[in-house]
């Protein structure tokens, strides 16, 4: 039975990850945070009773600043393959905080490495490092391949940039397999709440509920390649199981605005929206009501104003990725469009909020955790 460490196990892609690789038949361990209450929503429904014999799932307490406990769960795990999805992953937090990511981002990286080497581990341990588009930044050609030069433009890219060459070093001066997967954006129904598709489909559920009133949202003229996170994770794997190391980006090959973004959401919950203005003052308006989603709303109502906190000290205003190679090479092609992820957030967000405007109508207080970040 092979055995998976990953690190970011609770985040987004550590749960499909560690689906995808439990249903493969693999013995699936995770690093995990500690923290003042619960984090482990996203994987509560494949955790096992450690006490059960046989138990192929396992969580770790540990985390990617502390080389001492890193190395020690590799020693006790002796993983075949690590996949390294732990990070700071907020670009806008990154300028709050850029030392604590330039040491999870970065130093992380290495610190995951160096117990590798130390361990004696570069021929039995394969890895994985969640590489991402943010590296091309000031994008330098459309779309972006392996061979686009890199151009960061946060402390989370610069980071990440890091970690990218750092794997590339230990793959060429160790003759490890370590390789670089440049993630562009994925989404999904677990996506964090501050990321921009999950703040519009959330944020417009609750609207369409009558739980919030307006959506604040940064720069929409944004242009990402947004793709399905269990089409992400698949090639995660699909990288390590090759008989050489390399690098390959991942990405739909289409590109939409944020704009497009929240015009898709309103139409899952029955409404079409007219944007009006431009740069800072841009709002968006009901302009019809088509289905039945959205009883909280009338024509004419205002959903989304722009407000200029959430734009960024530098912007990456451009991304579109070729995954020709991860296709040629690995066969892999995305299963789901941008549209159809988009319908699977919102459903989920409007089931969630629907349960909580019902609590409100009944006079119960609201299980609704208000973050203002991101
Ligand atoms: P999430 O933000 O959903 O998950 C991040 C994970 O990292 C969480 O499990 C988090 O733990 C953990 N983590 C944060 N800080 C530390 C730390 N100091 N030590 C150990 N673990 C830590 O990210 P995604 O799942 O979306 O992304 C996975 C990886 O892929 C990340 O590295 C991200 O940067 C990268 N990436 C993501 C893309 C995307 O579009 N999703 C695109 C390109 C790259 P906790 O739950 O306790 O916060
Ligand atoms: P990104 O994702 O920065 O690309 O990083 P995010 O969803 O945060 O932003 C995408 C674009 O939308 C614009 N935007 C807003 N973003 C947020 N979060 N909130 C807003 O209100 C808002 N309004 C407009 C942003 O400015 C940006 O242009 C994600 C993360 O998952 C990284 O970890 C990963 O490496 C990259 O994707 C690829």
């Amino acid at each position: 039975m092979k055995r998976a460490l990953i690190t970011g196990i609770t985040g987004q892609d550590g749960s499909y990850l560690a689906e995808f690789l439990l249903e493969k038949g693999y013995e699936v361990h995770g690093v995990k945070r500690r923290a003042s209450s619960f984090n482990t929503q996203r994987i509560d429904h494949i955790y096992e009773d450690p006490h059960i014999n046989g138990a192929r799932f396992k969580l770790h307490y540990g985390d990617l600043t502390d080389a001492s406990n890193l190395t020690r769960i590799i020693a006790e795990v002796e993983p075949d393959e690590i996949y390294n999805l732990g990070a700071q992953s907020h670009v806008a937090v990154s300028f709050d905080s850029p030392e604590y990511t330039a040491d999870v981002d970065a130093m992380g990286t290495l610190r995951l490495l160096e117990a590798i080497r130390f361990l004696g581990f570069e021929k039995k341990t394969r890895f994985f490092q969640a590489s991402t588009s943010e590296l091309y930044g000031l994008v330098q050609e459309t779309p972006q391949r392996e061979t686009t030069p890199f151009h960061p433009r946060s402390p989370y890219a610069v980071a990440k940039l890091y970690s990218y060459w750092i794997a590339v070093n230990y793959r060429e001066a160790y003759g490890m397999y370590a390789c670089n997967g440049i993630l562009f954006n994925h989404e999904s129904p677990r996506r964090g709440e501050t990321f921009v598709t999950r703040k519009i489909t959330r944020g417009l559920a609750n609207i369409a509920q009558g739980l919030e009133d307006c959506l604040y949202m940064g720069n929409i003229d944004a242009l990402r390649d947004w793709g399905h996170a269990k089409d992400y994770v698949r090639m995660q794997w699909m990288m390590l199981q090759q008989d050489e190391p390399e690098d390959f980006v991942i990405a739909t090959g289409k590109q939409y605005s944020v704009r497009d973004f929240i015009s898709w959401s309103a139409r899952e919950l029955g409404i079409e929206l007219e944007f009006n203005g431009d740069g800072t003052d841009e709002i968006a308006q009901v302009a019809a009501i088509t289905g039945g989603n959205a009883p909280a709303l009338k024509v004419g109502d205002v959903v989304m104003r722009i407000d200029p906190r959430y734009f960024r000290p530098a912007e990456v205003e451009t991304l579109l990725g070729d995954s020709s190679k991860a296709k040629e090479k690995l066969g892999w092609v995305p299963e789901f469009t941008a549209q159809q992820m988009c319908a699977e957030m919102v459903s989920g967000d409007l089931v969630t909020a629907r349960r909580h405007a019902l609590l409100k109508a009944h006079g119960l207080e609201l299980p609704v955790a208000v973050e203002d970040q991101g």
